[in-house]
């Protein structure tokens, strides 16, 4: 990373910028999440840090690359390096080789990423190397991938020889981060310190940091000197790495008992420093209960805290003989240290391990205690929690007890969820209250980017800076990229907060999003008396009475609410935020919930608006100021009929829509309502199924605004299809009868320029027709159609005549119907029924209309390896599924591996298919030399297929055909061959092969894999949806992204030029590689898919999808203006290059934009990507964004070359 400012900063100080936490400097308490406490020692203690994204370690990476960027010093005095690698194998292989030049490098990571380094961990601690790895653990993707936390990871890499140690807590995650570096170094073996992900990664608490005297202080300088003079050196040069033979490898293994054996010793050593420096006392293994315990668990993570806290209360409260042993180092594991920590007196162990072992006789903990406590008279019994991030409560703690208190305890036991299969789960009561007194705990519910989880990390820090409060603050998400909801959980009190889990007896509850109270049981965790705080334009009881929902009236009146409302959206509208209630609900929070006094807390959070808004200006400051005042003035409360809400009769119990899969009911409804967690096993498909076209029934009615057609203006050339990222606004045809049947209010127009057979034969009619409730409001259609015939309308004025006039389109029988129109060419390609819709991608997304109109063209027959990333999140997440299905029930069939193998996975897929066609193909030959008994007309079909077995259209029709025959024939069984051509009917049409990902998989990670498929000379497709950042995990940078941009990982701006990779795939020559941006120039975007999907070899086809990560000025509806001026300036070239040209004679390759125009300015200006250097480090601008200019002309010569020379070839040619 380059390093540019000037002026030097203090740690303390750029912590504050980095997180906006100020340190308290009189009590050391801070405000962090688990990740940047561990990173902020992590960064300070090493030298080097190699870094990939992957959700929930990503943030630690991004404070070392702010902190490198801003010349932040470690102890040692020197600036960290910060390297982002391709992959987390790279981040290893490059930690390796530091490590053996005597450097001192860290690494952050989890899940699928720890697992890429396992390779390296090996050779790392099999040389025995001083590293720490720091890990937010995370659940390994199985059949299904999560983001969310368990400790499958680090169980899986038990095996590799680090020492393993855990942090249960935020502040754990500070001291052990610390513990790790000091023993690694005096150990002189590998550590990985371990949090839960998402549970503590990102749970912000009041903490103690160390200052860098502090941390220094420890350091093993002798040590450090022995790991120097052990490195690699020329001047005393020894050789690494060798192979072993079968006399000497056994041994050498047993080489370094001894260091292991000691690590225990010297990690206890360290405790007893911390201890001393901290007064915060550390065990190997620390025991926490009754001093004569009977019972006890035995566990490690966040999941200790509700243990500890319950059995406290239990054993100060009732004397109950239980306890907790807290698991700190688990490898190297010391049964001396666990014997030490467990009373005498324990009789009955309940083990609980955060990962499931398949087949294995118990999971890893339960093991190792089993084992290491096989000659005691103990009974352990082993269970599962908290797996796939699932909560872990105190009430789930009691359930543990209570099955251990039996005669015989039920082993192998799962705690959380109910197992209606195996009968492994524990039934559990209602939640327990176990927070300290005085602890006040606070709801918010908010729509995802609508400012919410910002302005509560906000509350927080002025909170606990502030007052002698310790705070907390928990946030949980939906899976969906545009209209989410986003979950709040903050706690305040007067004493530390120990309580992993999420808020279920609330103090105060606000509901930021209106919609939210018809959607959820938000006021479910409502205490008696409490505080519900609604954003809506309601202002009175009347107005509330019609609105609120019967159940939510007679809840408020049950619980005896104080009920307050406030317009947030008005308020943000008249003081020009229009969209932005961040700041009048955190007024609203502090002058309701009172945890400040309301005089204080308005002038911290003015004090806090003029800090955080300072670079924006003074007009934005003063806006903010005046939504604090104006919010203060318009709360209001809402008096409410109390009896009369309290005697409400219960609305009617909605009837069962029988239209409706089971799967919808089982599934898709209790997810949707947030009580996914009361779904029984039984009701999981195996092995990670998940069912075509279940968008169709989320509805989430999520804009604002929608767009209405104005017939009269149309011109009917579909492009506001074309571009739509949701498939939401479609053309439809209906014939007479069918315009003359719509419902009232249906507009149609006189159809123009279809000119199939059926459309001459009758005059057909013409509609655009929006699909309301999955409209996001992405203004895409408006900004794309040619003459002003959509306007955009609030959703409410429209809603219910667009929904039965999109209902009635939708049975339509000129719907996909290709021999009413070509589908060929833009306007036709939109009277095909997409077969992805309705997507929960970003409003505006570019990377879905590529996808859609990939679907339009090839979906029945397209086989789809998608890469992990955005598209694998609105493509893939279950259980919202767009991929759909046409008339027939088919459409795209849809896998997604890894991250790293798409490509191989997308090849694994081609191949399979090939053989088994070539296997039916045989079949076929057979039977036509055998045809006795079978109908002329079959055979007939069969030989057409045969002779158009690699044509993917004609081998469909004769496939089609060949199937009806056969089925239609009574007795088809009879015949041998019939009935095995049957059998294998899915393969009669030739599929289209797609390998769909992002650039930071084509680009980076798995650049390796593709590049080896683009030799294949296979006939497959490739569609790189090119972001220029990993998008999915919030827009870091890769090598696609271009010089100067600003992204995560390259905050100063990237120092290197995008890399070129249509350049390099046509260096093979035989790959047919296009470039096109779908909305900067339509019509080539659509040639150059064609002709990929008929080219016989691969086909690589790069995308332009800018992104919200791009900061585009104006939101997303503004992505086709700045994409025609990428293509008007040269920033993105549009070209075709296509082998089989060269046999007819054409020039193979086509660029299709013009020569580049003047505009690059306003390009910049358009995207805080580019623009924000520009501020943030003006010098570093004026080089980084001419060497862009000078980037893009070089970019369009080399381009331009290449037509000269093939002109001048030609010439030649002609010459000849
Ligand atoms: C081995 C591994 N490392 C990291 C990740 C985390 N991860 C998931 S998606 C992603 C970025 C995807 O970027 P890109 O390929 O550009 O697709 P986009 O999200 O932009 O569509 C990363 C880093 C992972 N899933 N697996
Ligand atoms: S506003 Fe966006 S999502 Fe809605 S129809 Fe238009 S393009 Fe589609
Ligand atoms: S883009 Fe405009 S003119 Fe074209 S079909 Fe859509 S509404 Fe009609
Ligand atoms: S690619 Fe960008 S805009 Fe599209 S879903 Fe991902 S983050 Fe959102």
């Amino acid at each position: 990373m380059l390093l540019t400012r000037k002026k030097k900063s203090s740690f303390t100080n750029i912590l504050k910028q980095t997180t906006g936490l100020k340190r308290s400097l009189s009590k050391k308490i801070v405000p962090l999440d688990g990740n940047t406490a561990a990173s902020s020692v992590a960064y300070r203690m090493s030298e080097n840090v190699f870094l990939f994204p992957i959700t929930p370690a990503t943030p630690m990476g991004e404070n070392a690359d702010i902190w490198n960027s801003n010349k932040v010093k470690n102890i040692y005095d020197t600036i960290p390096d910060v390297i982002l690698m391709q992959s987390e194998g790279g981040a290893a292989g490059a930690l390796h080789g530091a490590l053996v030049s005597g450097g001192l490098p860290t690494t952050f990571t989890a899940a699928q990423g720890l697992l890429l380094m396992i390779p390296n961990m090996y050779r790392i601690s099999g040389e025995f190397w001083p590293a720490v790895f720091h890990v937010s653990a995370r659940v390994i993707g199985r059949n299904g991938l999560s983001i969310y936390g368990d400790q499958s990871d680090v169980m899986a890499v038990r095996s590799t020889g680090f020492s393993i140690l855990c942090s249960g807590t935020v502040q754990e995650c500070g001291d052990f981060a610390l513990l790790s570096h000091l023993a690694s170094l005096t150990s002189g073996g590998p550590f990985l310190h371990f949090f839960d992900g998402f549970r503590t990664s990102h749970e912000i608490n009041s903490i103690e940091n160390f200052t860098n005297e502090e941390l220094k202080k420890f350091v093993d300088m002798d040590a450090l000197q022995r790991h120097r003079e052990r490195a690699l050196n020329p001047e005393h040069p020894y050789c690494l790495g060798t192979i072993q033979q079968t006399d000497l490898g056994f041994q050498g293994i047993e080489s370094y008992n001894k260091e292991v054996n000691a690590i225990p010793g010297i990690v206890e050593n360290y405790m007893k420093k911390i201890h001393e420096l901290t007064g915060r006392k550390y065990h190997l293994f620390d025991y926490v209960g009754h001093p004569e315990a009977e019972q006890i668990i035995i566990m490690m993570g966040s999941g200790t805290q509700p243990t500890e806290e319950l059995i406290k209360k239990y054993v100060k409260e009732d004397n109950k003989k239980i306890g907790v042993i807290k698991v700190r180092l688990f490898r190297p594991f010391s049964k001396k240290h666990l014997l030490e920590a467990m009373p005498a007196t324990v009789k009955k162990i309940a083990v609980l391990d955060k990962c499931k072992d398949s087949g294995s006789i118990g999971e890893p903990l339960y093991l190792d205690i089993c084992c290491a406590l096989h000659k005691m008279d103990v009974d352990i019994i082993g269970g599962r929690y908290g797996v796939h991030g699932k909560e872990f409560t105190p009430a789930m703690v009691h359930a543990v007890f209570e099955n251990l208190n039996k005669k015989k305890p039920k082993n192998n036991f799962t705690v959380g969820i109910n197992d209606d299969v195996t009968f492994t789960s524990l039934e559990f009561g209602e939640p327990i209250d176990i927070l300290p007194k005085g602890t006040q705990q606070c709801l918010f519910w908010g729509i995802g980017s609508d400012g919410t989880v910002g302005a509560n990390k906000n509350a927080i820090k002025i909170i606990v800076n502030n007052t002698d409060l310790y705070g907390q603050g928990h946030f949980a998400y939906s899976a969906h990229k545009s209209g989410g909801i986003t979950i709040s959980h903050l706690r305040f009190g007067p004493e530390p907060i120990n309580a992993s889990y999420e808020i279920t007896n609330a103090d105060y509850i606000a509901c930021h999003c209106t919609p939210w109270v018809h959607k959820f049981d938000l006021l479910k965790p409502a205490k008696q008396n409490s505080i519900f705080l609604l954003n809506s334009p309601y202002n009175t009881v009347e107005e509330l009475e019609k609105f609120l929902p019967t159940e939510k009236k007679r809840e408020i009146a049950q619980k005896n609410l104080k009920f307050y409302n406030i317009n947030a959206s008005q308020i943000a509208e008249d003081v020009g935020l229009s969209g932005r209630i961040n700041m009048v609900m955190q007024t609203a929070f502090f002058k309701l919930s009172q945890v400040i006094e309301e005089k204080k807390s308005i002038e911290l959070l003015k004090k806090a608006i003029e800090k955080e808004y300072k670079i924006k200006g003074q007009v934005i400051i003063e806006k903010n100021w005046n939504a604090v005042d104006q919010t203060i003035e318009n709360i209001v409360e809402i008096n409410y009929p109390r009896e009369k809400w309290l005697n409400l009769k219960k609305d009617p119990i909605k009837e069962i829509d029988e239209s409706l899969p089971d799967y919808y009911y089982d599934i898709m409804e209790p997810v949707s309502k947030l009580e996914a967690n009361n779904i029984p096993v039984s009701k999981f498909p195996f092995s990670g199924y998940m069912p075509s076209s279940t968008t169709q029934y989320e509805k989430r009615g999520i804009a604002r605004t929608v767009p209405d057609w104005q017939s009269d203006k149309c011109v009917q050339c579909n492009l506001c299809s074309f571009v739509c990222p949701s498939s939401v606004i479609r053309p439809f045809l209906l014939t007479k009868k069918e315009a003359e049947k719509a419902p009232y209010g249906y507009t149609t127009i006189k159809a123009t320029g279809v000119d199939a057979k059926d459309a001459k034969e009758e005059a057909l009619d013409f509609k655009i027709q929006i699909s309301p409730y999955d409209c996001t409001g992405c203004n895409t259609c408006v900004a794309n159609c040619p003459t002003e015939a959509l306007v955009m309308k609030p959703l409410q004025e429209v809603v219910d005549k667009e929904q039965e006039f999109w209902d009635y389109s939708l049975g339509l029988s000129k719907n996909s119907d290709k021999a009413t129109f070509k589908t060929s060419n833009i306007k036709g390609s939109q009277f095909m029924k997409p077969l992805i819709e309705f997507p929960g991608a970003c409003s505006g997304c570019n990377e879905t209309p590529i996808v859609k109109l990939v679907t339009q063209l090839f979906g029945e027959q397209m086989m789809i390896a998608n890469s992990t990333g955005c598209s694998c999140v609105w493509g893939g997440t279950l259980p919202s599924n767009p991929w759909t299905t046409n008339e027939k029930g088919y459409g795209p069939s849809w896998g997604q591996s890894l991250f790293e193998d798409t490509a191989e996975y997308g090849l694994g897929m081609a191949k399979a298919v090939q053989a088994r066609r070539s296997k039916l193909e045989i079949l076929v030959t057979k039977t036509l030399e055998d045809r006795s008994g079978i109908k002329d007309e079959i055979v007939d079909a069969l030989k057409g297929w045969l002779n158009n077995f690699g044509d993917r259209e004609k081998s469909f029709e004769f496939g089609e055909k060949v199937k009806e025959l056969i089925l239609g024939e009574k007795n088809y069984k009879d015949n041998k061959y019939l009935k095995q051509i049957i059998q294998q009917k899915d393969m009669l049409a030739k599929k289209s092969q797609w390998i769909i990902g992002g650039d930071g998989w084509a680009y980076d990670i798995g650049y390796g894999g593709l590049d080896h498929v683009l030799a294949s000379g296979e006939n497959l497709n490739i569609l790189v949806l090119d972001s220029e950042v990993y998008s999915n995990t919030g827009g870091h940078a890769s090598k696609s992204t271009p010089r100067s941009g600003v992204a995560k990982f390259t905050s100063s701006g990237k120092n290197t030029k995008k890399k070129d990779l249509g350049a390099m795939a046509m260096t093979y020559g035989d790959v047919y590689v296009a470039s096109i941006c779908l909305n900067a120039d339509p019509k080539q975007a659509l040639k150059a898919l064609i002709e990929a999907e008929a080219y016989g070899g691969v086909s690589l086809v790069i995308a332009y999808t800018p992104c919200i990560a791009h900061g585009i000025r104006g939101g997303m509806g503004k992505t086709t203006e700045v994409n025609k001026l990428a293509v008007k300036i040269g920033y993105t070239s549009l070209y075709r290059f296509n082998p089989d040209n060269s046999k007819k004679n054409k020039p193979i390759f086509s660029l299709d934009s013009k020569k580049p125009k003047a505009g690059f300015e306003d390009f910049v200006k358009k995207q805080i990507r580019f623009d924000s250097l520009k501020y943030t480090y003006p010098e570093l601008a004026k080089v980084k964004l001419s060497e862009l200019e000078e980037d893009i002309t070089e970019k369009y010569n080399s381009y331009n070359r290449i037509v000269q020379t093939q002109k001048l070839l030609n010439k030649k040619k002609k010459k000849k």
